[in-house]
């Protein structure tokens, strides 16, 4: 067991033992950032679904509380699953999640807390009346689950959306409500993409158009736009796309239907899923929580006797640069964990080199690094018309004129062990396409865990530098590419790269241009993730 402890994370939220998934019900109330979790109290393998609790004043440490809600009826009894919670403007909280009946039907559930003055929301009742909505004709008893944070329509009705499919059809219903008692199927879905499966975890909020601000969910209007996510059970990933809300109809659609849910672009490209966002209202803004799993054998899970983190908290804001995506980005809390820093100036990456970054270790950072590209060989560079993608093109040691460069982390002294996080850069058209990948082929000496490579094409406008923040804490690393245009969340377990023999490195596999370096790193305190005080 001690044997994988150095897995444990530092400044990531995860519980004492056992497994956990997704986050459920996030909300700030009375001073205190509330986190709900599903988890399994008994095992490191997924099953006996309850809701974990914990409270933060900072969404860094954090305090565990007793589990808010168990499988004691016969309507939840299979599981209390995943759910979202609501504010209303006269401060009551409304919790709507799904349980999975004594006979496994899919229904969903309102509770609320059993003492408003108390601000850690301790008991929480689940309604006398429950379930709230059973799955309508049509839907698979199996196929009808997560229901959203509620959003305000202008006839002064409630609005949730719940995950399901129809055939191959992934869909989120829409059902229109007064008191979170009665609901009303809306006839037409929010919307739709045939071809990928059911849709759990629906997300829907509006960004605003003109600000980095969040917006609260209700929000309508030219100010912002509206974003769709759907987790796609199929394939295990948080899919989104930008589009427009038509609230009349309580439809969506989508500004380009070729980058549509499910079939365009992914929050993250590592291992990120069942993410929920909420509006902040204490800060302002909209923060994503993200399930991040391990990525190891279920046999390693249960030796080490936990399974799951959850990313740090992200601030989610529309690029108004590229006006196509969203940015994403470690909630500014985060840095109050920095502590001593290393800076690097225009460190010179000769092509085929590797450069070891002078740190005291290199398990627990926040790297802030920008690249560029030697001009000369940019101009002088061929074009190319190469299909490149980085989970099929061979990762780190494939080579091109201008690329792959970028940083070796949790690498050890021989660099067997190492996982580079890197810029691909092509020159095509007279422009340059640049991909963000990260490498686990070479991350663990160990054979029972995942060696994928990961990553995503991402925008790089005209005058911009290749920039990347990084966290990085034991077994997780967190990169964020321009600002958080694309992401990516590996889970590593190297048997060497650990504690003090970790190492940070640079380097520069393109075959004729120089890079540049400039990077400042922090090393980062250990958060205060605490056991619940037993005194009750
Ligand atoms: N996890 C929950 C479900 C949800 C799934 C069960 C997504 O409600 O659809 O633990 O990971």
């Amino acid at each position: 067991n001690s044997m994988l402890s150095w897995q444990r994370t530092a400044f990531h939220f995860q519980p004492e033992k056992n497994w956990m998934n997704d986050p459920n019900g996030p909300l700030f109330y009375k001073g205190w950032y509330h986190f709900f979790y599903q988890y399994n109290p008994n095992a490191a393998v997924w099953g006996d679904i309850v809701w974990g609790h914990a409270v933060s004043r900072d969404l860094i440490h954090w305090l565990h509380l007793p589990l808010a809600m168990v499988a004691d009826q016969w309507y939840d009894q299979n599981g209390v699953w995943t759910g979202s919670a609501t504010i209303l403007p006269d401060g009551k909280i409304v919790m709507l999640y799904t349980g999975s009946t004594n006979e496994s039907v899919q229904v969903q559930n309102l509770a609320y807390p059993a003492d408003p003055n108390d601000p850690l929301l301790l008991d929480w009742v689940k309604y006398s009346g429950n379930p709230v909505l059973v799955p309508p004709p049509g839907i698979d008893t199996k196929d009808f689950r997560d229901p959203t944070t509620a959003w305000y329509t202008s006839e002064g009705k409630w609005r949730i959306s719940i995950g399901s499919k129809i055939g191959k059809t992934g869909i989120a219903l829409i059902y229109d409500t007064e008191d979170f008692i009665n609901y009303k199927l809306q006839p037409q879905a929010l919307h739709g993409v045939p071809g990928t499966g059911m849709w759990e975890c629906v997300d829907f909020y509006p960004v605003s158009r003109t600000s980095q601000n969040g917006v609260d969910t209700s929000a309508t209007g030219p100010e912002v736009k509206h974003v769709v996510k759907a987790s796609l059970d199929d394939d295990r990933h948080d899919y989104y796309a930008l589009g427009t809300y038509n609230e009349v109809t309580s439809t969506w659609t989508p500004d380009n239907p070729e980058i549509d849910v499910g079939i365009g672009l992914r929050y993250d490209y590592g291992i990120f899923y069942a993410s929920k966002t909420f509006y902040d209202q204490n800060k302002g803004r909209r923060v994503l929580w993200g399930w991040i799993g391990e990525s190891d054998s279920e046999v390693a899970d249960v030796k080490k006797g936990w399974a799951s983190l959850q990313g740090i908290p992200r601030t989610v804001t529309l690029d108004t640069k590229t006006g196509s995506n969203l940015l994403q980005w470690p909630v500014e809390e985060v840095e109050s964990l920095r502590l001593r820093s290393n800076e690097f100036n225009k460190v010179e990456v000769k092509p085929g080199s590797v450069v070891p970054l002078d740190l005291d270790a290199a398990t627990q950072l926040d790297i802030v690094a920008e690249f560029e590209l030697d001009k000369k060989a940019l101009e002088k560079t061929a074009e190319s018309n190469e299909e490149f993608s980085c989970t099929t093109s061979h990762g780190a040691r494939h080579r091109n004129a201008l690329g792959p460069f970028g940083l070796l982390v949790l690498a050890d002294d021989s660099l067997v062990e190492q996982t580079p996080v890197y810029f691909y850069v092509q020159k095509s058209n007279g422009t340059l396409k640049t991909f963000f990948c990260t490498d686990q082929s070479r991350s663990s000496a160990a054979n029972d865990v995942n060696k994928q490579i990961y990553g995503n094409f991402v925008p790089v406008l005209e005058g911009e530098k290749f920039t990347l923040r990084v966290l990085v804490d034991h077994s997780i690393i967190e990169s964020f590419a321009q600002g958080g245009r694309t992401t990516i969340s590996s889970r590593v377990y190297p048997t060497r790269a650990i504690y003090g023999s970790a190492k940070l490195f640079l380097f520069n596999n393109a075959i004729e241009a120089d890079v540049t370096a400039s990077l400042k790193i922090w090393q980062m305190n250990s958060a205060f993730i605490r056991p619940y005080p037993n005194t009750r």
